[in-house]
């Protein structure tokens, strides 16, 4: 069994020589120093030996596999060092390659507008004002002049949640009561940005959820002359000097009298084409002198205190700014629509 013994020993180190790469080294252990190799095998033989043999075969069994380990581990290192030389010698690496470039995010088409629509009013004296997107129902119509039953509900209908009387808000004019409830009775002159949620036909120009700024002025002579130079002066600002506009009489239960107001469609300037549905006009909000009931549930007394209010949807802007026919491009997170801005 010792012959055996020097035998595999030897042929192990042999084969240990031509090894080449990790993966053959792992073999190379799996064959001589696993299991079922001849030297481990050994040890299960030892029950076959004498008395007097056993001590002595064992010892060199240990010996030998002792010593195999220790080769396996510097043929291992030796390995490694080579690979490292390799590497080192074709790897080099040549700083004068240009740099990797960075792909580098931009804001959405949307978002830059509300930017722009924030810097024009800023300019004009408003501040932003933030309210939330989960509402009452009372701040959402019935403190916006529609009480309970009223039908003009039916014309923002919206989601409603598990609790009673809590919605998602459908535009953002619940807002103008929250910022009077904070501020009377001091002056207003804020713009309330933010999403809103419509129960409605998802089409080319309506989303169930997009972005509205509300505007809100509130203090003494304010006048609809006001809401016309404000709204005319942020229209020629994010259009154009010699945009035209106009004010259409319209009807909302919170603002008396009411208006909307419209751009000259950018596409047929004015000529009619199926954009403007042949009216030559692009609608780009609705607007009004602040009802008296509205101020009276923010706090203010309506025999002193006017204002106006208006809201306008930023993705429609945003259409119009830039010809984009299609209002679902701006949430389909389509790369190749986005990079264009
Ligand atoms: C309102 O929501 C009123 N709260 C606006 C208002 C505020 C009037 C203050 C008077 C005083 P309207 O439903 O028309 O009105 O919406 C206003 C604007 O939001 C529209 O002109 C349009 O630009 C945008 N908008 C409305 N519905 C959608 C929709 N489904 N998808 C995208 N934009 C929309």
């Amino acid at each position: 069994m010792l012959e055996q013994l020097e035998k595999s020993h030897q042929q192990a180190l042999e084969a240990l020589e031509k090894v080449q790469n990790e993966d053959d080294l792992l073999t190379w252990r799996a064959d001589f120093l696993g299991k079922q190799s001849p030297v481990m095998s050994v040890f299960d033989n030892m029950r076959d030996l004498s008395k007097e043999e056993r001590p002595v075969v064992g010892r060199r069994a240990n010996e030998v596999r002792q010593a195999l380990e220790a080769a396996f581990e510097a043929r291992r290192d030796a390995l490694k060092e080579q690979a490292l030389q390799t590497a080192l010698k074709t790897e080099k690496i040549d700083v004068t390659l240009p740099g990797r470039q960075h792909e580098l995010g931009r804001l959405h088409p949307v978002t830059q507008t509300l930017r722009r629509i924030y810097r024009i009013f800023n300019e004009m004296g408003f501040q932003v004002y933030r309210s939330r997107e989960v509402e009452t129902d009372d701040y959402t119509f019935t403190y916006l002049n529609m009480p309970p039953h009223h039908p003009a509900r039916d014309m923002w209908d919206t989601f409603y949640t598990n609790t009673e009387g809590i919605i998602l808000r459908t535009h953002t004019s619940p807002g103008q009561v929250h910022a009077m409830r904070q501020y009377h009775p001091e002056p207003i002159r804020v713009i309330l940005p933010g999403m809103c949620f419509r129960y409605e036909q998802v089409s080319s120009r309506s989303e169930m959820q997009f972005t509205q700024v509300e505007g809100l002025a509130v203090g003494k002579d304010i006048t609809f002359g006001d809401l016309k130079g404000t709204l005319t002066d942020f229209a020629r600002r994010l259009f154009d000097t010699d945009v035209r506009t106009r004010f259409r009489a319209s009807h909302f239960p919170f603002t008396e009298p009411s208006a909307e107001m419209d751009v000259e469609c950018f596409i047929c300037h004015g000529e009619g084409c199926s954009v403007c549905k042949h009216t030559g006009w692009l609608e780009i909000l609705g607007s009004g002198v602040v009802h008296p009931n509205v101020l009276r549930f923010g706090g203010y007394d309506p025999a002193e205190y006017t204002g106006f209010a208006f809201g306008m949807g930023p993705e429609r802007l945003t259409m119009l700014l830039h010809q984009i026919d299609d209002i679902r491009n701006f949430w389909r997170n389509d790369l190749r629509f986005l990079e264009q801005f």
